[in-house]
């Protein structure tokens, strides 16, 4: 079973819990990629719900496989989301952010009444920690952004050549030991200038972890 196989069934297995009516969020990444194409199945079977996405990524690849997407400004709460992770641990605490949609992806998040991870076995981790975490950098603001995540003890690398779909940079952060991951998700979104970061501590409900053709569910 390989990792692209994995992240299917994992995919496969959460798009299971989306009902007729419901409103989605899709994320973001080549595993949510395996969501959406599970759902875009569903929807040609006769499933009737409507989409957003967390990324123009996943917006274009949604809609061209005939999911109804509509745009997330016009939703204040989502029935579920679907999305994938770079690292994941069993307090359901993920790093997310790999893809640069992490600002959107929270939000969307936030706003569902149920989160759901999907990630092949790779992505499951004692405590996380060990991934870059991504955070979101106002560009007027990169120099000071950067020397106050430095002061947070991080190694910083603005993501060359990027550009967010909000139109801002991505600072890759890496610590020696993320020994306190609530408080260091407070200290980032304290900064000034960093719009959102790939910490997601109070967001995942559930996820679905595909290994070896094996996807065990954590979480409610
Ligand atoms: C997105 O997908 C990001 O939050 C996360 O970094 C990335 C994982 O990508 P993949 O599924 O390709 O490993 O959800």
């Amino acid at each position: 079973m390989s990792v692209e196989d994995n992240k299917r069934l994992a995919a496969e297995a959460a798009v299971q819990e989306v009902r007729d009516g419901m409103v989605v969020g899709l994320g973001t990444g080549s595993t949510a990629a395996f969501a959406i194409a599970a759902l875009s199945h569903r929807c040609a079977a006769g499933l009737r719900i409507e989409a957003v996405a967390t990324s123009e990524a996943s917006t274009a690849a949604a809609s061209a496989s005939g999911i109804i997407v509509r745009d997330f400004a016009d939703f204040a709460t989502l029935d579920l989301a679907i999305d994938g992770a770079d690292e994941i641990d069993s307090r359901l605490w993920a790093v997310k952010g790999a893809g640069g949609a992490m600002l959107r992806e929270k939000a969307v998040a936030a706003a569902a009444r149920r989160f759901i991870v999907i990630a092949d076995g790779s992505k499951l981790v004692q405590a996380i920690g060990a991934a870059k975490l991504p955070v979101e950098v106002l560009p007027f603001a990169r120099a000071f952004a950067v020397a106050q995540l430095e002061n947070l003890g991080a190694a910083v690398t603005i993501r060359p050549s990027y550009c967010t779909d909000n139109g801002n940079l991505v600072a890759d952060c890496r610590f020696n030991a993320m020994t306190d991951p609530p408080a260091l998700a407070a200290a980032i979104a304290a900064i000034p200038g960093a719009l959102g970061h790939g910490l997601f501590l109070d967001e995942v409900d559930a996820a679905y972890i595909a290994a070896d053709g094996v996807t065990t569910r954590l979480g409610r």
